[in-house]
């Protein structure tokens, strides 16, 4: 990543009122009004979509907390998740995101899966709300940057999606890949990363019940900066690994190579695990600062092996993850 760093090694704090209060308190009142009719999909969601987007505000979804999946860290403001975000497509400042994704035009949207399946399909926003009950999972996510925060997201596991698919045996991989279009993202063209934006996992990973088809946050639909309106989360791997904006979702036999991969492949290889024993060449990861607690410099908290997700080590038992970072 492009860390603007001060003297002590550590990445640059962020403007923190970037979003006028007004903006949030608008927000208030709509999600009061609204109160009554969550959204659970459908011609709803479409007006109700518009109407809220005119507003620069996103609808509710209802989604069922699925305890079994969620941590109990006490969860990220809504203001730093939506203020402070990495979304290279609108620029590479941790503000740019919040500031330049409104032209991100998310309706209508649809995601393309094909390759290695016997079933490739095409699906709208309102069949991708629909394919699976919606569940709220509360995550950490750890960047490689250093920082984290604590997310309830809403969506379903990928692998819903992927059983609808098929497979074919030759499926070992799965990439994600983001929209690249130019007119809607001023940060695309820059040489900063080859676009489209590419992130990979492999088939079982991608199948691993933690790995959410995400479309929604704190109760609402995606905010833009966020990765509206579909996205991937894949919670004990670092942020860079969860596209956003999905277009198009490919089962691939060769192992993918990633954006990040094809920058800088010596800083970010293609499982990029949250790892506290394999430092970034440029700095530790053995600890993280965890975005809203004091001390805005201070990695206070101690990076945990997968981020805490200890369930998913027997994907990799026998490997040596210090060589397949
Ligand atoms: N398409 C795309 N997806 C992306 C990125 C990006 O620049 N482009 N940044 C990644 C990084 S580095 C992180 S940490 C997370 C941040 O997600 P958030 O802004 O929702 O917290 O998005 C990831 N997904
Ligand atoms: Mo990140």
């Amino acid at each position: 990543m492009l860390i603007k760093r001060n003297p002590n090694g550590i990445d640059l704090p962020f403007p923190s009122e970037i979003t006028p209060r007004a903006v949030f308190e608008s927000r208030r009142s709509f999600m009061r009004q609204m109160a009554l009719g969550a959204v659970a999909g459908g011609a709803l969601l479409e007006s109700l979509g518009q109407e809220a987007q005119a507003q620069g505000l996103n609808p509710k979804l209802a989604a069922k907390l699925n305890p079994a999946y969620s941590a109990l860290d006490k969860q990220s403001a809504y203001k730093d998740a939506t203020s402070y975000n990495n979304f290279y497509e609108f620029g590479t400042d941790k503000s740019d995101p919040a500031q330049n994704a409104h032209t991100l035009k998310t309706q209508p949207w649809s995601v393309s899966i094909e390759g290695e399946v016997k079933k490739p399909l095409t699906l709208d926003l309102d069949a991708l709300l629909k394919l699976a009950p919606l569940e709220e999972r509360v995550y950490r996510l750890r960047c490689v940057e250093g920082w984290s925060m604590v997310i309830p997201w809403v969506g379903y596991s990928l692998s819903e999606l992927i059983k609808r698919v098929e497979p074919t045996g030759n499926a070992k991989y799965v990439e994600f890949i983001t929209l690249a279009d130019k007119k809607q993202m001023p940060g695309v063209g820059s040489r900063v990363l080859q676009w489209p934006y590419v992130e990979g996992l492999r088939l079982d990973e991608a199948n691993h019940p933690l790995t959410l088809l995400t479309l929604g946050m704190y109760g609402e639909t995606l905010p833009k900066q966020n990765g509206a309106p579909v996205r991937i989360v894949v919670p004990w791997k670092y942020g860079f690994k969860s596209a956003k904006s999905i277009v198009k979702i490919r089962f691939v036999r060769e192992m993918p190579r990633t954006a990040w991969n094809l920058a800088a492949p010596s800083e970010y290889g293609f499982y990029s695990n949250v790892n506290p024993e394999v430092d970034h060449p440029r700095w530790s990861q053995a600890s993280e600062r965890r975005i809203g607690e004091d001390g805005f410099f201070v990695r206070k908290r101690k990076t945990l092996m997968f981020n805490g997700y200890s369930d998913v080590a027997s994907l990799y038992t026998g490997m040596d993850l210090k060589k397949y970072f």
